[in-house]
């Protein structure tokens, strides 16, 4: 396919459209031997395109993100960090990597950050074992007199090693928002340690920090979470500082679905961890907008233990996504990045005003971030998966999930969890949320289960949806630097 010949073409101005250039050559280059790729990165171009993405823990990077990741700086081992590496040859990785951490530091205001971790779990289990080893090996060491834990023998080695799973961790509880690593059973994280939880109020759905304060006295977590994945409200980080120096905690903050939030100072005081959390995590792919991968920013007493996270718990660092990092970071400096957080909450916002508007009773009443949550179960009779599902059958997105004590259990649950900061980026302003607002509505108060996994309406009501989503996705094109014809496969 000669996606490139074809482009160039009609292009006046090649030095303005490198991006693009370069983006249909590597196309134009893949489909020459391997079709099958390259028809199945064209596939889901066209379904990204073609649908609106409504889950809230995705995005659309830029194509320079994009483009960052494609090159020799995947080839490179880096055990290590910069300046001190297992391997010869590292210097070009410690420029990329030591820029990826400059930026990151003035983003956030933090005294250290760590760029290296693959995923927001990865950057979780770093962050654990460095309080693990800060906290609970290292004086064990020292009380020892030995210098470090390599001269112990295997009795004191063995000793401190149950120590670790005796300590506990205290997080928000899964079907109330948090994450599976937050210490879910079915996660690593509650079988490394002792898991204990905090859930919300019955009534209002909200942190109850008289509760969470209560549980932390009593059980005396060595670490405390802060964070979640589907809860649709702002959580007072100095508050959970407060609890967390009262019972002797190391508190973690895991933005990983805030931190474009953060980044664009839409969630400053008492809403930015950074300043109150001994250790934030994050994944850079979510409201950030950058490529696949994690994050960590710590207080500079932890920065020695975080930075072992590779050799210690990661392999070796992925050198090409440090570069498309640093490359996001430096994107989310810019003013409009500022302009964007906002608009997020915003649309958020206007979604959750509009649903209420009918009648639609929200998941803590409403939102204060980039995500709602409708209980479709008491709102439609339907359960999570039969909405799901049948909303991704007309092009539209959305994931299905629990709510606090689900009574559908975790698989079919009875929530669908909306989020905004994919559309956000395509351009799509509150009129837009309103009128998606209105199509889900229209669509969900019609639709009858059918079987445990899927759901039916009407031809009339179906046709009218899918052109209605049609319209506003023609209206507010994806990448519309990208032009690929009618995208026929190579
Ligand atoms: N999978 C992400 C989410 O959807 O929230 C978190 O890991």
């Amino acid at each position: 396919m000669n996606f490139l010949k074809n482009f160039l073409q009609t292009c006046a101005n090649v030095e303005k459209h490198t991006d693009t250039i370069a983006y249909l050559a590597s196309l134009d280059h893949i489909s020459k031997n391997y079709p099958i790729i390259a028809n199945a990165i064209l596939d889901e171009l066209k379904s990204q395109r073609n649908s609106l993405k409504l889950i809230a823990s995705e995005n659309y990077s830029s194509l320079a993100v994009q483009l960052a990741m494609g090159n020799l700086l995947t080839d490179k081992y880096a055990e290590g960090h910069p300046g001190h590496r297992f391997y010869a040859g590292c210097e070009h990785v410690d420029t990329v990597e030591s820029y990826a951490v400059d930026t990151a530091k003035s983003l956030f205001g933090a005294e250290h950050a760590y760029v290296q971790p693959h995923s927001g779990a990865d950057a979780n289990l770093v962050a654990f074992w460095s309080i693990l080893i800060k906290r609970v090996e290292t004086p064990a060491v020292e009380a020892l007199g030995k210098k470090s834990v390599a001269a112990l023998t295997p009795e004191e080695f063995e000793t401190i090693r149950q120590e670790f799973s005796k300590q506990k961790l205290l997080g928000l509880a899964l079907d109330c928002g948090g994450h599976l690593t937050h210490g879910s059973r079915v996660n690593l994280s509650s079988k490394m340690m002792k898991a204990v939880s905090y859930g919300v109020d019955p009534k209002t759905g909200l942190i109850d920090y008289k509760q969470v304060e209560e549980i932390a006295m009593r059980e005396k977590p060595l670490i405390l979470i802060a964070g979640y994945s589907s809860y649709p409200r702002l959580i007072d980080f100095a508050k959970m500082r407060e609890i967390a120096d009262r019972c002797g905690a190391t508190l973690l903050v895991d933005m990983a679905h805030f931190a474009g939030l953060v980044a664009g100072k839409a969630l400053v005081g008492n809403f930015d961890p950074v300043p109150f959390a001994h250790i934030v995590t994050s994944t850079t792919h979510k409201t950030l907008r950058g490529p696949r991968g994690g994050l960590i920013l710590c207080k500079e007493e932890f920065k020695p233990f975080i930075d072992k996270g590779c050799p210690f718990a990661l392999g070796g660092p992925l050198p090409h996504v440090m570069a498309s990092k640093a490359i996001s970071f430096k994107e989310a400096l810019d003013p409009s990045f500022k302009a964007y957080a906002k608009q997020i909450i915003e649309n958020a916002q206007t979604l959750a005003k509009r649903f209420k508007s009918k009648g639609v009773s929200l998941i803590t009443d409403g939102t204060d971030n980039h995500l709602l949550l409708i209980d479709v179960q008491k709102n439609f009779g339907l359960n999570g998966r039969q909405a799901e599902s049948l909303l991704s059958s007309l092009g539209c997105t959305v994931n299905r999930n629990s709510i606090p004590n689900d009574p559908n259990g975790a698989w079919y649950c009875s929530g669908i969890r909306i989020g905004t900061p994919a559309l956000t980026t395509r351009g799509f302003k509150n009129e837009e949320m309103e009128k998606i607002a209105d199509i889900l509505y229209d669509v969900l108060k019609e639709a009858k289960p059918n079987g445990m996994a899927e759901s039916v309406i009407s031809e009339n009501v179906r046709s009218r949806a899918k052109r209605e989503i049609d319209e506003l996705l023609q209206n507010k094109p994806l990448y519309p630097e990208i032009k690929t014809g009618d995208l026929v496969h190579v």
